[in-house]
């Protein structure tokens, strides 16, 4: 039987589901092109359902740091999945993962597992909010932080990509206890704290900005968060559902030194599995069900299959070297397109942190949503595609950020720069 292709699989999709997608792939109508279906993927590679295969860059948006189908992950999977796929009920591998979570992030005294970065977001803020008693959260425009209500306002990621930052079907009355403020600017916060004051629960930030491309935090923007909400009463909250064990083992407040109140994670923590958790002070954590009143659910919490991908992937990463390497790879990569742009005469701008990194088709520094909104989105199309017919798979978006993990070798990243010196060079 002929294989089906992209091309007709995707029109089945469209008549099956809402564009034809389920995952943020959808942000392909941003380039104007259409997904690819991928039928497998190894280490760095991942191959479409005609056989065509693309170094990978997307790395299922974050999770795939230690490569896709590493044997010891994929063995820790068909080992917990021999013994059953979900109980409801408590089981060793939860305990360990929180453990291995706790040890890594000391800010998290406690955890609680949930199924996605947004269902932790969500219950991260309806924890601050009954343990502040106050309604008002602060979020940073352009950043993004799931797709619950509250926080699909000014969002980035694929809002921002497909242009829909504020939803309909997000009550005003809700909107209007999320504040955006710009991203790096402590003034701006310092101003609306005080402005609010007694009103704000939270302030919610993603310590890298890498929703909306990739923006570090400038020296002192995440110091200044801490001092401000420990002023005014406030909670921390890092959103570090992509840095989580990317820029650090320990995260962004590892890598930057400043300890949240809350901290949500995803990802990585599910090795590609979907997970997510949200823990933080002791005394916080007290307060969510059943120690307290602070109610929050799921049946398939804390499934033996996530618990298994998330131990096995954090196994991986706590192997002597491993961000030393990931920062090798993250700054041979970045070199080399510095060099690619130079010679090619293009005027773009590259943010790195780590292994995770951006190029900004535009000519100034990208510090915040402003500035990451004016790069040049139909060059970034055109780019797109010709690395995607080069045989390199970005993410179909200006806004989202470019994963490197342990799987991608010096050769990749070589001919991916091959590759982007001749496409650099006819955009
Ligand atoms: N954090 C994901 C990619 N940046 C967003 C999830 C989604 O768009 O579905």
């Amino acid at each position: 039987m002929p294989r089906a292709s992209s091309k007709v699989l995707f029109r089945e999709a469209q008549r099956l589901m809402p564009g034809g997608v389920n995952s943020p792939v959808r942000a392909f109508r941003s380039v104007g092109g259409k997904p690819i279906f991928i039928a497998r993927a190894k280490g760095s590679r991942i191959r479409d359902v005609e056989g065509r295969t693309y170094i990978d860059y997307v790395s299922s948006w974050g999770p795939m740091i230690v490569g896709h189908a590493h044997p010891r992950v994929v063995k820790a999977v068909q080992k917990a999945a021999a013994k059953g796929t979900s109980y409801g009920a408590p089981t060793v591998a939860e305990n360990r993962l929180a453990a291995m979570v706790k040890e890594a992030f000391p800010s998290m005294e406690k955890v609680r597992m949930v199924n996605s970065g947004t269902e932790a977001v969500m219950s991260a803020i309806r924890l601050a909010r009954a343990a502040t008693g106050r309604s008002d959260i602060i979020k940073f425009e352009g950043c993004y932080h799931g797709h619950s209500d509250q926080m699909l306002v000014k969002a980035g990621s694929g809002a921002l990509t497909l242009g829909i930052p504020d939803s309909p079907g997000v009550p005003a009355d809700l909107a209007r206890h999320t504040l955006n403020l710009p991203y790096n600017n402590p003034d701006a916060v310092e101003k609306t704290l005080r402005r609010r004051r007694g009103k704000i629960a939270a302030v919610i930030v993603e310590p890298v900005a890498a929703n909306a491309g990739v923006i570090p935090p400038a020296p002192g923007f995440l110091e200044g968060l801490r001092e401000l909400t420990a002023e005014y009463g406030a909670l921390l909250i890092f959103d570090e559902v992509i840095t989580g064990f990317r820029v650090a083992y320990g995260g962004a407040q590892e890598r930057f030194g400043v300890r949240p109140d809350l901290t949500c994670l995803g990802k990585i923590i599910g090795g590609g599995l979907p997970v997510g958790a949200y823990g933080g002070r002791g005394d916080l954590m007290e307060q969510m069900a059943p120690e307290g009143p602070v109610y929050q659910a799921g049946t398939l919490s804390g499934n033996p299959l996530a618990m298994a991908a998330g131990i096995a992937t954090l196994e991986i990463l706590g192997q002597p070297g491993t961000y030393r390497k990931l920062e090798k790879k993250g700054a041979y990569m970045s070199a080399g397109v510095a060099e690619n742009l130079k010679r090619a005469g293009v005027r773009a701008v590259q943010n790195r942190v780590g292994s995770i990194s951006c190029l900004f088709f535009t000519r100034s520094l990208v510090t915040d949503f402003k500035s990451a909104i004016k790069a040049n989105t139909r060059r970034f199309a055109d780019y797109f595609a010709r690395m995607l017919r080069g045989g390199i798979y970005l993410a179909p978006s200006q806004f989202e950020a470019a994963f490197i993990s342990l799987a991608h070798s010096k050769a990749d990243l070589d001919r991916t720069l091959a590759v982007q010196r001749r496409v650099l060079k006819k955009i």
